[in-house]
């Protein structure tokens, strides 16, 4: 997006920063180069929203903050290093926009979320639930961060939701521990019939009034729109259907967002992280909307 590369707060809104780590993936790995792939790709956005009739930079001062530190192949010391490192960001009051990097990397985020912020409500796009208790024996796993966020306390998941999953299950039953955890569900075949603005409806009906973070894997979207990514799904959503019900979030408490699981050396077209660019574009168009309109 050409934002200038500055790590000086002052005066900023909002922060975009790369989480260059895949070590939590459990099939392709590669998402550790999503950040670059994204920024990249990000030279093509332009600063109004013709959709919102917001001009972003008449409203919020952004910057690029360079990447999150981590340790490739040492998971814990990587989410220290994660939480350690944005921790001072969201103290400053700066909103956070993540680029992962694999879904692991919200867990850190959120546990610097809570500190500052106390439990959030989750808005969850995602093919998977990302709820399993452990893969491979490990409790640390892109399989696994929102278990962990509930077990931590870290979400007010009476305020939270997963929309758009699908695919084969390991057992008939797995959806239903996501929602032991409290968590509310929107399959991908419920989003489909329902259509991408009474989902939005539905997620704002969810978070409420309070804090909410918003975290999009990209394999949310189908593999036709979206084919750079490591846990792929048939039957999901188009590029235009994201966007729609991504525009549809405007007036809710966003205390940060992410954009996570785009891998882009199974895309050589480059269109995934294209509409991850896309994707964070949006984010900061709803708190330039906020800003306007709210
Ligand atoms: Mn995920």
């Amino acid at each position: 997006m050409r934002l200038p590369h500055v790590q000086d707060l002052e005066q900023v809104d909002f922060a975009v920063m790369g989480v260059p780590f895949d070590t939590g993936s459990s099939l392709l790995v590669g998402s550790r180069f999503g950040p670059e792939a994204i920024r990249s790709a990000s030279v093509i956005l332009k600063p109004c929203n013709y959709f919102h009739e917001v001009t972003i930079f008449d409203f919020l001062s952004g910057v690029d903050y360079g990447d999150l530190p981590v340790v490739p192949g040492y998971h814990k010391e990587s989410n220290v290093s994660i939480k350690d490192a944005l921790l001072p960001v969201i103290k400053r009051g700066v909103t956070p926009i993540l680029l992962g990097g694999d879904h692991s990397i919200t867990l850190p985020e959120l546990q610097a979320i809570h500190q500052v912020h106390g439990p959030v409500g989750l808005i969850h796009f995602d093919s998977h639930s990302d709820t399993n208790d452990q893969y491979y024996g490990q409790s640390l796993n892109h399989g696994t961060p929102f278990r962990r966020a509930v077990e931590e306390g870290l979400l007010d998941v009476g305020r939270s939701i997963q929309v758009g999953l699908r695919g084969t299950l390991y057992r008939e039953d797995d959806l239903d521990e996501s929602r032991d955890l409290g968590f509310d569900i929107v399959n991908a075949v419920e989003a489909h019939e329902m259509g991408m603005k009474a989902l939005a409806e539905k997620i704002k009906q969810r978070a409420g009034q309070g804090p909410v973070f918003v975290t999009f894997d990209i394999d949310f979207v189908d593999p036709a729109f979206a084919p750079g990514t490591g846990t792929r799904e048939v039957g999901g959503f188009t590029s235009a259907q994201t966007l729609e019900v991504i525009r549809g979030l405007t007036g809710l408490d966003f205390v940060g967002f992410d954009v996570v699981e785009v891998l882009p050396a199974i895309d050589p077209s480059g269109i995934t992280a294209l509409l991850a660019a896309n994707i964070a574009y949006e984010f900061i168009s709803l708190l330039a909307w906020n800003r306007k309109f709210a």
